[in-house]
């Protein structure tokens, strides 16, 4: 069905301390160069760009446990948090450009500051769902999940840099999308906590339409509610988005990306995305980078209303030749 075009607020995150490959920092850069200001103004949505956010590097900052640069994450979240909560509050749908997932652990809980019932769906290779505890790297973006659960709040311990949040979300209330490269640890959470989630196997033999059909089911079929999809650059396959850390073979098609992000655009629900992971510090070629930032774009577009099946705007009738 066809929405009334919201205004869409951009706040670029240009941060990379939830991993250890430099570079995903220029990550806003590289998606705003491909165009995605302007491929959003022509869908008809009025496009405003906050800019990017300052983050700060803490000096003193020692490792947690296995978890380097705790506090430098949680103040860069607690600051996008902000960020976002003022977006939505503002009316915007609003679209953060990382950087790294460990992002998406202020980009949620601020979009939770406006709407405390919304589900979060999270495309990705990987779950980012490893505790300190559970983590076989330490990095936070492979933990971010774990942050927002109320069900592992007794597992968590407590972070230095977190302190200003509390787990918000319930396990029913996410959905995974894409998912080949779970950790053990990772594995046996969501089987514990009984979270829906769709492997790239399952994409495999349900086929995507079936696999949305059953997530927003899964999230929506009792009450329509505000959607935050977090979006990972590294759910595509790598032979479409090279340019990026943790790269897994057997990702998305091209199309079957796009059919996702159609059908969270038909809802009418979404309310925030994330755009992680896209690092042009990796690509092989200036080719790759560009590649990977070109899918970036198609992927929010799509979010955001533009189709493969055109739309009239600009058309009320046929031009006559006179
Ligand atoms: N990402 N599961 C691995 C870890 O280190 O915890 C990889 C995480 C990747 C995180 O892609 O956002
Ligand atoms: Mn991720
Ligand atoms: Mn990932
Ligand atoms: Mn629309």
């Amino acid at each position: 069905q066809q929405q009334r075009a919201h205004s869409v607020a951009i706040v670029g995150a240009p941060f990379s301390k939830g991993q250890k490959r430099r570079g995903v920092e220029h990550g806003p850069k590289a998606i705003r160069d491909a165009g995605l200001v302007g491929r959003l103004s022509s869908l008809d949505c009025p496009v405003h760009d906050f800019g990017d956010l300052n983050f700060q590097h803490l000096d003193k900052d020692e490792h947690f446990m296995q978890v380097p640069f705790p506090r430098t994450v949680g103040r860069a979240n607690q600051l996008l948090s902000s960020a976002v909560s003022r977006a939505v509050g503002a009316g915007h749908t609003c679209v953060m450009l990382g950087g790294d997932h460990s992002l998406a652990i202020g980009s949620v809980e601020g979009h939770a500051q406006q709407c405390p019932n919304l589900c979060l769906i999270w495309v990705d290779a990987h779950a980012d769902i490893n505790t300190p505890l559970t983590s076989p790297s330490g990095n936070l973006h492979g933990q971010s999940v774990a942050f927002l659960l109320k069900e592992l709040r007794d597992k968590m311990p407590n972070i230095p840099g977190f302190s200003w949040m509390k787990p918000f979300l319930s396990s029913a209330d996410l959905v995974y999308i894409g998912l080949r490269d779970v950790d053990p640890g990772e594995h046996y959470i969501l089987k514990n906590l009984g979270i829906q989630y769709f492997t790239m196997r399952d994409i495999d033999r349900l086929g995507i339409p079936r696999v949305m059909e059953v997530t927003l089911d899964h999230l929506l079929g009792r009450k329509q509610r505000p959607i935050h999809l977090s979006f990972d650059i590294d759910a595509f396959d790598p032979s479409l988005a090279p340019a990026t850390g943790t790269p897994v073979n057997g990702g998305l098609t091209y199309r079957e990306g796009i059919y996702l992000t159609e059908e969270i655009h038909n809802t009418g629900l979404l309310s925030v995305m994330d755009l992680v992971e896209v690092n042009p510090a990796l690509g092989t070629s200036r080719e790759a980078v560009e590649a990977t930032a070109a899918v970036a774009v198609d992927v929010i577009a799509s979010s955001l209303g533009q189709t493969r099946e055109g739309a009239h705007v600009a058309f009320q009738e046929i031009p006559s030749p006179t």
